[in-house]
């Protein structure tokens, strides 16, 4: 740009310096446009080059993103809810409908038997042991499941009607 005005008042003052200079520009301004071009096309293939490693990285990144749940979903299958446990020193709510599968835990730290009334199934537990029930829920109404020798109740088990 300040060439451009260098020229024009070159131009305006001298004739015969006018052709030398405006031939000095020509071949500076030809060599500017070629040292142009080289760099066009090297920031072109820059560009080109750094543009298809974000491609590369951005399909990586998304072939892995859409890989990792279809992974997860195929090692983790969702679990089954552990059953509630139940353990002595409060009453634990059951509630059921009739056709269910009655599911739950008893824990207790003495040695005893779990008796669930109305079903009037009975299963002993250890100290520190974990007993499992699971039987169909075919009797509604409420009942007490109770640690049978401690007298205690530490459930109450509600089937409603389905
Ligand atoms: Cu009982």
């Amino acid at each position: 740009m300040g060439r451009l005005t260098d020229e024009q008042a070159i131009a305006a003052n001298e004739h015969t310096d006018r052709l030398d200079s405006a031939r000095v520009s020509r071949a500076q301004r030809l060599t500017f446009l070629a040292i142009a071009a080289v760099i066009a096309v090297v920031a072109v293939l820059v560009l080109a080059v750094a543009g298809g490693d974000d491609e590369q990285e951005a399909t990586r990144a998304q072939s892995t993103a859409t890989a990792t749940p279809g992974a997860a979903a195929t090692e983790t299958p969702t679990p089954e809810p552990a059953p509630p446990l139940v353990t002595p020193g409060k009453v634990t709510k059951l509630r059921f409908e009739q056709g269910d599968t009655v599911r739950f835990r008893v824990r207790a730290d003495v040695a005893d038997h779990v008796h669930v009334h109305g079903y009037d199934l009975m299963k002993d537990v250890e100290p520190g042991k974990t007993v499992t029930f699971s039987f169909p829920a075919d009797i509604t109404g409420i009942f007490e499941i109770e640690l049978e020798d401690a007298g205690e109740q530490i459930a109450q088990l509600r089937v409603d009607p389905g």
